[in-house]
Parts: C-alpha cells; sequence; structure tokens
C-alpha cells in the first residue's frame, strides 16, 4: 500500500485515506471500466472508487424490478476486452449482468479500491494545490459512519462514472404523498413485496414499465398501464442460448467475434432509422411495429388507435419487445390513456370524458412509478466547485454541455463517462464508455507523471473549443428525429435542448475520441511541460465492427481449431503413444 509514498502504482492504503492519485465516482459500467484502464493503461493503481450503493453494477445494481433486462443484444453487451461468451439468452437479463460485472470486478481485482455506502456531496477545485477536494458521506448505520460520517479526499483527478439513468424521477402527480398503498420506483424495486393478487397501478409505459407489465400480470389480480404518451415498439426477437452454442462462442473465438461485428454493423446501419423519420430504414422499422402489432392485437382498431405513435420514431426511445402487446391484451390487464389529475388514498383519478376527474379504481394494494429518471440533471445531487469558485449549477444554466461529452470548462482534471449528448437510441452504451475512458486516461497520463516527478498539471477545456464542439453537434441534432417538437423524451431538457444524445454513429464518435490533443486544454502548474512534450496522445479505439471477409474468418476459425486440436494432441501424446506401445 502506497502510505506516504506519492507513487500512483500502488492502492491506497490506511495512511494515506484521504488522498489519492484519481477519485472515480460511480461503481457502476463506466467507473470499472476507468479504473481498469487506469491499471492497463497507466500502470495505476493509486485511486478510490466511490459507491453510493452497497454492491457493485451502477444502473444494473438498482434495477432489479421483475422482468428488467437490456435491450442491447448480449453478445455486444460486454466490455470489448472482457467478451462474455456465456449469456444464456439473445438479451441479457439484469441478474446475469451483474453477475458478469462482478466477474469482470473480480478479475481486476477491483473491489480492494471501491469504498461502498458512501456517498459524494460535493467536489471543490483546489487551484493552489492543483487538486480536487472530494466530500463524502458514509451511509447512516454503517460501520463506517459511527467513527468516519464525512471526510474529504484529495486527489489529481476526479472522474464522474455517475451515468445518466442515476436519479429516479417520481412523476409529479397532485396527492402521489397521500397514496395509502405501497409505492414503488422501478428503480428501487421492494422484492420482499408479494405481488400475488393485488391490484396494482402501473404509471409508465417507457422501457422499464413494458418490461414489468408482463411479469407482475402473470400473478396480480389486475393491473392498469396509464399511458401518457404511446410508443414505438419492434420486436425482440428474444431467445435461448443453447449450451452448444455457448460452447462454440467460448471456444471458436472467431465465431464470438463474426457474431458480436454483425450486431454492431446492424445496429449502426439502425442510426439511420432512428434520426431520419423520412429514410426507408425508419420506414421499415414503423411497418414492422405496426404488423406486430395488429399480430398480437387481432381485430382490436381502438387499441390500435391508442397504442400508435403520431412522432418520428427514434425521437423517444425505441421499444423492443416480444411480450408488451400480449400482456396489455390479458383479461386482467387494462390501458388507460385519459390524463392523470391525482392520487388520493388508494385510488387515480383521470380525466373523465365529461370532463370531470374519475376514480378508475378505488382500491389500489402498490403504485408502480415507471416514470424513468432525472436525466438532464447530470451529476445531481453532487455540488461541484470549479476553478475560480464556478459551480457545475452556473456553467450549465443553459443546459448540460462538455467537450466530447468529457470535459467541462473550468473543471479541471475533471472527467464524465456517459455525460451530456453521449447517449444513444440505437446502440450499445459501453461502447461510448470504452471510448470516454481511453481519453480520460489518456488526459490523466502527464498529470500522473508530473506527480511522479513531485510536480502538479491542470488541464481544462478551452472555452471556444467547447462552444465550438457543442455549437457543431446541435446543428446536427436540430435536424434531427430527436428534435420532433410533438413528442417530450428524456433526451432533451425542459427548454427542448438536446442535452442527452449523440450526434452521430458510434465509430464516428470513436474515432473521434482516438486522440487527446492537449492544445485543446488550458495548461497550468509546474508540470506544464508533460503535456506539451508530445502534444497528441494517441488512444486508439475498441474496433467493433466487421473488418476482415467472412472467408477469413473462416480459416481463422479452421486455424484455431486445429490449434486446439494438435494442443490436445500433443499435451496427450505419452498417454496416446502408451496406448499404441500396448
Ligand atoms: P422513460 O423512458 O423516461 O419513461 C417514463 C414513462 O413514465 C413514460 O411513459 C412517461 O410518459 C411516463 N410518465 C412520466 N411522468 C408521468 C406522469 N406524471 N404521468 C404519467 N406518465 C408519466 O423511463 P424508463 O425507465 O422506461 O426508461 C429509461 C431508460 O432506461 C430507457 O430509455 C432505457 O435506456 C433504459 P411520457 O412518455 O413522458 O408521456
Amino acid at each position: 500500500m502506497a502510505g506516504d509514498k506519492p507513487w500512483p502504482e500502488v492502492p491506497v492504503g490506511n495512511k494515506d485515506h484521504t488522498n489519492a492519485a484519481v477519485v472515480i465516482i460511480g461503481a457502476g459500467i463506466s467507473g470499472m471500466c476507468t479504473a481498469i484502464d487506469l491499471v492497463k493503461r497507466n500502470n495505476c493503481r493509486n485511486f478510490i472508487i466511490l459507491e453510493k450503493s452497497s454492491g457493485l453494477g451502477g444502473t444494473w445494481h438498482d434495477n432489479k424490478y421483475p422482468g428488467c433486462c437490456c435491450d442491447v443484444f448480449s453478445t455486444l453487451y460486454s466490455y470489448s476486452f472482457a467478451q462474455n461468451p456465456d449469456w444464456t439468452r439473445e438479451y441479457p437479463g439484469q441478474e446475469e449482468i451483474l453477475s458478469y460485472l462482478i466477474r469482470v470486478a473480480q478479475e481486476y481485482q477491483l473491489y480492494q479500491h471501491v469504498r461502498f455506502n458512501t456517498q459524494v456531496e460535493e467536489a471543490r477545485w483546489d487551484d493552489e494545490l492543483k487538486k480536487w477536494r472530494t466530500t463524502v458521506t458514509t451511509a447512516k448505520g454503517s460501520k463506517e459512519a459511527e467513527f468516519n460520517p464525512e471526510y474529504e479526499i484529495k486527489s489529481d483527478f476526479l472522474v464522474s462514472a455517475v451515468g445518466q439513468l442515476n436519479q429516479p424521477a417520481w412523476p409529479k402527480i397532485d396527492g402521489l404523498d397521500s397514496f395509502a398503498g405501497k409505492k414503488m420506483h422501478s428503480a428501487r424495486w421492494d422484492w420482499s413485496y408479494d405481488l400475488a393478487d393485488k391490484k396494482i397501478a402501473l404509471i409508465g409505459n417507457g422501457c422499464t414499465a413494458v418490461q414489468i407489465l408482463p411479469e407482475i400480470a402473470k400473478v396480480a389480480k389486475k393491473v392498469t398501464v396509464y399511458q401518457r404518451t404511446p410508443n414505438w415498439v419492434v420486436p425482440r426477437l428474444d431467445q435461448p442460448v443453447s449450451s452448444t452454442m455457448r460452447a462454440v462462442l467460448r471456444y471458436l473465438p472467431p465465431v464470438r467475434w463474426r457474431k458480436r461485428a454483425g450486431q454492431m454493423d446492424f445496429r449502426e446501419w439502425t442510426y439511420n432509422a432512428i434520426v431520419d423519420s423520412k429514410s426507408d430504414a425508419a420506414k421499415m422499422f414503423r411497418d414492422m411495429a405496426i404488423d406486430m402489432m395488429h399480430n398480437q392485437l387481432p381485430d382490436q382498431p381502438e387499441m390500435w388507435e391508442k397504442l400508435t405513435p403520431e412522432y418520428a420514431l427514434g425521437c423517444k426511445r425505441i421499444i423492443i419487445s416480444d411480450d408488451y402487446y400480449p400482456a396489455v391484451n390479458q383479461p386482467n390487464v387494462a390501458l388507460e390513456t385519459r390524463a392523470i389529475q391525482s392520487i388520493h388514498d388508494r385510488s387515480v383519478s383521470v380525466l373523465g370524458d365529461d370532463g370531470q376527474p374519475e376514480d378508475v379504481e378505488s382500491d389500489y394494494d402498490l403504485l408502480v412509478c415507471a416514470t424513468g429518471f432525472k436525466t438532464v440533471d447530470f451529476m445531481h445531487p453532487i455540488k461541484m466547485v470549479g476553478k475560480n469558485g464556478r459551480t457545475l449549477n452556473d456553467i450549465w444554466k443553459d443546459g448540460a454541455k462538455a467537450y466530447y461529452g468529457v470535459c467541462v470548462e473550468d473543471m479541471p482534471n475533471f472527467g464524465m463517462l456517459y455525460g451530456p449528448n453521449t447517449n444513444l437510441g440505437h446502440n450499445s452504451i459501453i461502447l461510448m464508455i470504452e471510448s470516454q475512458s481511453r481519453y480520460i486516461n489518456g488526459l490523466i497520463k502527464p498529470i500522473l507523471d508530473a506527480r511522479k516527478q513531485g510536480k502538479a498539471l491542470s488541464l481544462r477545456p478551452k472555452h471556444d473549443k467547447v462552444e465550438a464542439y457543442n455549437e457543431k453537434i446541435q446543428s446536427i441534432l436540430k435536424n434531427s428525429s430527436f428534435n420532433d417538437p410533438t413528442c417530450n423524451s428524456w433526451y432533451k431538457n425542459e427548454a427542448g435542448v438536446i442535452t442527452n444524445n449523440w450526434s452521430g454513429t458510434v465509430v464516428e464518435y470513436q474515432n473521434m475520441l482516438s486522440s487527446v490533443d492537449y492544445s485543446d486544454y488550458e495548461l497550468d502548474g509546474s508540470g506544464v511541460e508533460l503535456a506539451q512534450q508530445k502534444p497528441k496522445l494517441s488512444v486508439g479505439r475498441a474496433v467493433e465492427e466487421s473488418q476482415i471477409s467472412d472467408r477469413t474468418l473462416l480459416a481463422l476459425g479452421l486455424l484455431s481449431t486445429a490449434a486446439v486440436v494438435g494442443g490436445f494432441l500433443v499435451r496427450n501424446s505419452q498417454y496416446l503413444s502408451r496406448i499404441r506401445v500396448r
């Protein structure tokens, strides 16, 4: 352990409990990726991961509701450097994803770095020291809180890996707090509550509600779904991955690479469908959605009308589901599309056909709010104070923005993952996160070099670079389906600015972040020359799309099979020769 030593290679020990080269906020996919890259790319183990929850996994730790799963293909939903051949379904479920992340954390020895039940309250830049001062509190009731309820950590670099789907958003409905039954947000599911024979109100019909409904409808007495806006729902075509296929994916890596690359190619192709509602691809998906609805809800034109959106495909997140419409069609499920007016006691009032409030049910046992997250309040509720006392709230008063979605003006030595304008509607977010992690590690490199030499270095993105970058992406987003004024989505803020989504394909983003140009940054401190010596650092990208032909891949497959068989024969040659001698 580091003790008094300033070197970044060793983990933080007892003596330097409040000092680290790097502090990472969040132990989800992003925080883990940054930590792994710190070890692999910067030979740095002097970092602390601060995690508010009691477990690792971020959104996959928090979201445990019935039916919780990912809407990206399983083969594509893993780190490029830790691909998982063992997924049991074509789309991964929450429990499997969490197990995968725990395995990766164990493999890279991340647990020793994580401080669980530790919440970041404030991070303040100290320009004299060229360090962040991060104030944390430990969870009430924990042993740590008995002797260390609040403390400060100094670090040369600060990484925010808190994600966009972190803070649950409760609906703003009159009387919500007065509901007398059980109330849950989808991201805070209480599995000790028995759903059997319960009357349930499900508010929302986004990706989450669509996954919850088929599961709870199996056991509940009655479920009423409160839909405010219909969504485009396309087939998922989910199925189990057989044990034979899993063995093939494990022992013949070229087959897995081909499957993953094919999925990447397909997802990148769908980009056009989600941003350009006039494209052939968009038309194809709309037709597919309508066909599925008509097939799964035959002869129900009234339902078709309620469930068919009028806004551009892609404006809201497209939902991928095989079982939502069949669940809506169950006799114990009702779809309510009249606007909710208020909640009181055990009922939900809607605007009746006569213009008066009308109670749909008067004895709900459970109210489930699948109402999403505070997506535009990036880093909420952490108080960030940067150079010259500038707060993040002040910098972002007109909406969150960052350089490449990663670095914020006047926030020196700071990087974000899954920050402003880095969300995707068409592909896996892990692909974006890996690029951001490489880039951030490129920023950290000269800072660690300075630390090793007893010097200090700070870098923050130049104002004009941040502005030019954001103007460029906003001009593209303005013409995309995300900007359709007839739809609300978590991709934009109240002023209608699209603060969450990236404006291009994943490959375009990866290429943009494949090198760090230190001249884009204001440099300061005694170690400035360490960033100036080599003004551009290539950090590369994880190439996921198809690069080689099927024929080359087949040859590689045959070669690897031959290598496995050859290895087996060599290892067992003595035994085989003994058999022959006998
Ligand atoms: P979303 O996609 O933000 O969906 C929230 C849902 O809740 C949506 O249907 C909303 O209707 C509805 N909502 C929110 N507030 C209200 C009120 N006050 N009354 C009625 N209905 C309301 O969240 P999810 O959790 O489903 O998905 C979030 C992401 O997680 C998802 O995109 C994936 O990336 C994973 P609206 O459509 O706004 O009219």
